[in-house]
């Protein structure tokens, strides 16, 4: 029996390259001895709980893929190619090979440039995909067997010192009717780290996890209270908290991909459920899960 369509649960899902450089997929050229686990185990929980979700489609915000003019959807059918992580090449050169739901990316180009956002479709199957979409799509899902619709983030939010996550509302809610209007079963993915500083240096092994710290307690503290009220729920209270952890840490949040995910899910009064929290090179990150 078909089960019901829309957006049947929502992810933090953090992509540090760190992370599936540790996996050591055969499509990433480099090899590691592991490392970064308790994180890794969060995903691992993460995976089990979406193959039960049996989501037609994954849908994916993602920071690293910076469009200085509007939001922009990947439409290219089948991207095929290497993602390089810029300051880490050394860690994350990904050879991927995925389909796209592109009905459903072209319907959320309808709905976000009807609700009056700058959109555009991206059709250039030259266009490398970016190491936060493919790093958290991999975690999620390493087998890529489910369909995928890719999201940029618009860079203005970096030009503000406030965070303007306003249209993040809008995409959002753009996202959600896309949805609904093409039946889809939908799981998103906002590929946010928390707090975003990180070392200029790193150890010999990069996986040494001997020197694995937060970059410093305010950073640290940053995290815990915002993950606090997380967990406590409901989503709606995140309407303020966000924005206020953004404002006291270095935050990549700011990009929008959180904001999205919860106003797609139409702020949900749910809890979320905190399936792990670690540093990666000292920046924190955390897996949640979000079921509406
Ligand atoms: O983009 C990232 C990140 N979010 C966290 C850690 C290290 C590198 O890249
Ligand atoms: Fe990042």
């Amino acid at each position: 029996m078909r089960r019901r369509g829309g957006i049947v649960a929502g992810y933090l899902a953090p992509h540090p390259p760190h992370l599936v450089y540790a996996e050591n997929p055969p499509q990433n050229e480099p090899r590691s001895t592991g490392g970064w686990e308790v994180l890794r185990w969060g995903y691992e929980e993460l995976r089990r709980r979406l193959a039960v979700h049996e989501p037609d489609v994954l849908v994916v915000h993602a920071p690293h893929w910076i469009t200085m003019v509007g939001h922009h959807v990947n439409c290219v059918p089948n991207p095929r190619g290497i993602s390089v992580e810029p300051i880490f090449p050394h860690l994350f050169r990904y050879h991927y090979d995925f389909a796209t739901d592109v009905d459903l990316a072209e319907a959320i180009v309808a709905e976000a440039a009807g609700a009056g956002l700058v959109t555009s479709a991206m059709r250039d199957p030259g266009v490398r995909v970016d190491y936060a979409t493919i790093g958290a799509l991999h975690l999620a899902n390493p087998a890529w067997d489910i369909p995928v619709v890719s999201l940029s983030a618009n860079n203005n939010p970096y030009f503000y010192s406030d965070a303007a996550l306003d249209e993040m509302e809008t995409l959002g809610a753009a996202t959600a009717r896309a949805i609904e209007r093409t039946g889809r079963r939908a799981v998103l993915l906002a590929s946010n780290s928390l707090s975003h500083l990180h070392w200029d240096r790193e150890p010999d092994l990069p996986e040494d996890m001997g020197v694995e710290r937060p970059f410093d307690h305010h950073q640290y503290a940053g995290d815990m209270e915002l993950l606090q009220v997380v967990r406590e729920g409901p989503t709606e209270r995140l309407r303020a908290a966000v924005p206020k952890h953004i404002a006291s840490t270095q935050a990549e949040t700011k990009a929008g991909s959180l904001t999205w995910l919860l106003a797609a899910m139409g702020w949900p009064a749910v809890a979320g459920d905190v399936l792990a929290y670690g540093t990666v090179i000292a920046t924190g990150n955390a897996v949640v899960e979000w079921v509406p």
